[in-house]
């Protein structure tokens, strides 16, 4: 049976009044569909392991408002806490008790955070360390990795993956020469270019910053190696290392990707699930660093719903729902899916590569072993978009972009899976 796109009358109502007032008709790029051929979904309500769009369209939900959501949508808990939080305040502007308790759940389960502060985003946390790197070390240049996504503030919008990378933008108009000339983006996995580069511009590297596992290119996991290495080179140049771990912080372990890997940066950038998929973002590290912020320091940094209650709220309440079960869940219902599709390939002699590990993966439409921004790019977009629509019209949401990654939750139980695995099956049976 030929699948057809689900009926979206109303969510294209809905986008072509959108597109009136907000630019292209959303409030984030990667939200628009552009990348694999359709006008966005507008959603309208969720539960647990689900979304209805305005059309009541149900679909299993895969993107989790990009892995904030790691119990699901709505889980009881957390819904209490928020309740109980607004009765008490929305926003404050000043000081509350619960933004300490958050930052304890953080410097229990991250040792190498021994201070935090918390902003309203990633972006802002991943400025706010750029800054520090710079004003501590006294230097300016950064070095990201090509398809590592920061945010999008100026220093990091160079070959940048998640949204710009849908649209085919290596960088941004608006980012000038000179704020460009300071960031040095080199291959992820690619050892060999970061020892030049470091060698090439001594005591000019004011810090790394990685996502440790690539969630922008889609999941690029690191190579022999790669993230011991950086922290050692970054050590021998006395240059800082930042994880980003705005996806893998309490999403691969309650210690992040720095526990999994046994690696101590010195600043480390959180977001998503810390708020439970509330607006927030946290920058943390050594004490002598972070002291550097003000008021205790010179390197200013504000926000008018920094650490806001019902952010923080919601954070506490999901990440203490977190324990060492829910990682055994998450990867086994996430093994059995990724299994399950390299199994249904292999019947039927498909050709594509899915990297994964915990509780996110990607399927990139290529032969090829993908480790790095190139060879995620060599991936066939077309078939992804074929791929998204088709998974769609069977009520899959997946992540809208072949550069991105799928997250699963708590809130995804075996049948949902069975399911999955079905609609692949039906539309690998109709290519
Ligand atoms: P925000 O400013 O979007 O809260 O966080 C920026 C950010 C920083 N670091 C990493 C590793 C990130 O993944 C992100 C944001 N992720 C994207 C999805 N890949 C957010 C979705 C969007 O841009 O709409």
């Amino acid at each position: 049976m030929l699948e057809t796109l689900p009926n979206t009358k109303k969510s294209q109502e809905l986008f072509k009044r959108a597109c009136e007032l907000i630019p292209g008709g959303v409030n984030s790029p990667v939200r628009a569909f552009k990348s694999v051929g359709l006008d966005p979904l507008f959603i309208s309500k969720a539960k647990g392991s689900y979304i209805w769009d305005a059309d009541q369209n149900k679909y299993i939900d895969f993107v989790n408002s990009w892995g904030a959501l790691i119990h699901g949508h709505l889980p009881p808990e957390v819904v209490d806490a928020i309740e109980k939080a607004l009765l008490k305040g929305i926003s404050f502007g000043a000081c509350h008790e619960n933004e300490i308790e958050l930052a304890e759940i953080v410097t229990k389960n991250f040792p190498s955070i021994e201070k935090v502060r918390f902003v309203n985003s990633g972006t802002e946390a991943v400025m706010t360390a750029i800054r520090l790197t710079r004003a501590y070390t006294k230097r300016n240049k950064i070095i990201k990795f090509a398809g590592c996504y920061h945010g999008h503030s100026d220093s990091v919008l160079s070959m940048s993956g998640s949204g710009l990378a849908a649209l085919g933008l290596s960088t941004s108009p608006g980012v000038t020469k000179n704020t460009a000339s300071e960031t040095i983006t080199l291959p992820y996995n690619d050892f060999n270019s970061l020892e030049i580069t470091l060698s090439k511009y001594p005591k000019e590297i004011a810090g790394i910053i990685i996502e440790p596992i690539v969630g922008n290119a889609g999941v690029l996991l690191p190579k022999n190696n790669f993230l011991k290495l950086v922290r050692e080179v970054s050590k021998k140049h006395k240059c800082l290392l930042i994880f980003d771990e705005v996806i893998t912080g309490f999403r691969l372990s309650q210690g992040g990707a720095q526990f999994l890997f046994n690696i101590t940066p010195d600043l480390t950038v959180l977001g998503k699930i810390i708020g439970g998929g509330m607006p927030i973002g946290a920058i943390g590290g050594k004490k002598e660093i972070m002291d550097l912020l003000a008021p205790i320091g010179p390197v200013y940094q504000a926000g008018t719903s920094s650490g806001n209650p019902i952010s923080v709220s919601c954070g506490i309440a999901t990440l203490k729902l977190l324990n060492e079960e829910t990682y055994k869940y998450l990867e086994e219902i996430t093994s059995m899916l990724c299994e399950g599709i390299k199994k249904i390939n292999s019947e039927k002699n498909i050709k594509l590569q899915i990297n994964s590990i915990g509780s996110m993966f990607t399927v990139f439409f290529t032969e090829n072993e993908v480790y790095d921004y190139n060879s995620a790019k060599n991936s066939n977009t077309k078939r992804y978009a074929d791929f998204f629509q088709k998974m769609l019209s069977k009520g899959i949401y997946l992540a809208p972009s072949q550069f991105e990654a799928n997250f699963l939750s708590t809130a995804h139980k075996e049948d949902d899976i069975k399911k999955t695995l079905e609609a692949y099956k039906q539309i690998s049976d109709n290519k």
